[in-house]
């Protein structure tokens, strides 16, 4: 019996929570509290609760984070999350992501089919540092920490063989699938080899990110996060609990209309008990914070036109809170004003990606005025076609820098004077020796293909000539 690639994700999903919440043990309260308020928000709003997943895969649903050193490191990694049926997905650039800035640039590796996404989507957020980034370190620095992460093995050579194997043939046999599993998830088990305390410390005034990469001898998952449908209720119900969440939800505000994007949330890093060799030679126990918990909330996937919209929206916020604003209250406000009311309205201004299915009602000579050819939105009109939005499957930078900001110890140091290598989707594939897809790109195909397959049921040309109110002078075109 083979183990397909899709089962192998959703095994390997399992066991890296198993092992997550053995150590991190908030992580569970943290998954109770997502499955309470789930359940909750179904039961209320039933189907309309689950337009953006089902129960069962929201439920399912994890995204882990990682973060490696080197290209070499990169490149395994990709070798290792294709068996999985996980690709690199998108180019963010953490380096210049506001005043949380980390030296490190990412990549998120996910299944890309609908169908692969629907029966598990687990994704993996993996960066890579950015050695020769001067803005952060010098030369003597730069030399060794190439040193040490040139001596280091995140992925030994039975489990990149495994990997390889399951990659080319789609899957592999129960016993080899399960060897597979246990190494890939060992691999991302927090280490327990004593950390040298003074290269460490010197590494963590940079950034406590280089200090976690290249500090220890290995990587490590650093968070593990569920999928909630109410991200506001959650806050509050994991406060009740006692656990200190940070200030404010990352990303869009909660608020009426659709949710676009994704909003986040997070518990700041717990102290766990690490050993640490002193400059003496002598070897202690102390302490590290290098682990949190997050959690999400998922919306529309928006077109490049609805990203410029969030991102102006974005800066208009922070524009009010410059001037003495509440930060929740402005960021409503400026939602209510400039992000359409209904997820019809958003479809029909172009700001998000949608699939469109043949509904029940037939044609008509209103519907296709004009012979053989009509517009998309005079099908949905008039229920020929029935829009459903595509849900947002990336990551967004903003917020991860909310994060990463949130659960540093210190601020680091950057030389801003200076100019860093430069990075960008191109050289990220070159790196992992495979394209780095858009995901512009990935939402886009699956629209237009659903609109062919539409055309094509219906036998009419279906045209999607630009909204006009979408036009906008401040909106690129
Ligand atoms: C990655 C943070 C990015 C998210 O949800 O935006 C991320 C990290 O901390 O290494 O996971
Ligand atoms: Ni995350």
């Amino acid at each position: 019996m083979t183990v397909t690639a899709w089962e192998l994700r959703a095994a390997f999903a399992r066991r890296l929570a198993a092992m997550y919440g053995r150590e991190v043990p908030a992580y569970e309260t943290l998954v109770e509290v997502t499955r309470e308020v789930n359940a909750d928000v179904v039961a209320r709003r039933g189907d309309a609760a689950q337009r953006l997943g089902d129960l069962g895969r929201v439920t399912a649903e994890r995204h882990g984070a990682i973060r490696v050193g080197t290209p070499r490191e990169l490149a395994q990694a990709g070798r290792v999350f294709a068996a999985f049926g996980m690709a690199p997905v998108g180019f963010y650039d953490l380096r210049d992501a506001g005043p949380g800035a980390v030296p490190v640039v990412s990549t998120a590796f996910r299944p890309v089919a609908r169908d692969e996404l629907a029966r598990n989507p687990f994704r993996v957020f993996t960066s890579m540092l950015v050695v020769d980034d001067r803005r952060y370190f010098d030369a003597d620095t730069q030399a060794r920490l190439q040193a040490v992460l040139a001596e280091r093995v995140l992925f030994g050579p039975e489990l990149l063989a495994l990997a390889d194997r399951a990659a080319a043939e789609g899957g592999l046999p129960e016993r080899e699938a399960d060897e597979l599993l246990a190494r890939a998830t060992a691999a991302f088990a927090l280490s327990c080899a004593p950390v040298d305390r003074e290269w460490y410390a010197h590494l963590e005034a940079i950034s406590s990110v280089a200090a976690d990469i290249g500090g220890v001898d290995s990587t490590h998952l650093n968070h593990l996060t569920p999928r909630v449908l109410d991200i506001d209720d959650l806050q509050a119900r994991m406060r009740a609990r006692g656990i200190e969440m940070i200030d404010e939800i990352q990303g869009p505000p909660g608020w009426e209309g659709p949710d676009l994007l994704l909003r986040q949330t997070s518990f700041r890093a717990l102290a766990e008990e690490r050993t640490f060799r002193e400059p003496d030679g002598t070897v202690r126990t102390g302490a590290l914070r290098v682990r949190f918990g997050e959690v999400e909330q998922r919306g529309i996937a928006p077109t490049p036109r609805g990203r410029a919209l969030y991102d102006r929206l974005v800066v208009e916020v922070d524009e009010r809170v410059a001037a003495g604003d509440d930060r929740t209250t402005a960021a409503v406000a400026v939602w209510r004003g400039g992000v359409p009311a209904t997820e019809r309205a958003v479809e029909q201004r172009g700001l998000g990606f949608f699939t469109y299915r043949v509904g029940a009602v037939a044609p008509s000579a209103s519907a296709v005025p004009n012979v053989g050819s009509t517009t998309r939105d005079a099908l949905v009109d008039a229920g020929v076609l029935v829009a459903e939005p595509i849900v947002y499957e990336d990551f967004l930078p903003r917020s991860a820098a909310g994060i990463f900001g949130s659960n540093l110890a210190g601020a680091g140091t950057r030389d801003a004077l200076r100019t860093g290598p430069p990075y960008d989707l191109g050289r990220l594939s070159d790196v992992l020796g495979m394209p780095v897809h858009d995901p512009m790109d990935l939402y886009a195909a699956e629209q237009a293909a659903s609109l062919r397959a539409a055309e094509a049921a219906l036998g009419v040309r279906i045209t999607t000539p630009v909204p006009e109110n979408a036009a906008s002078s401040t909106e690129p075109t």
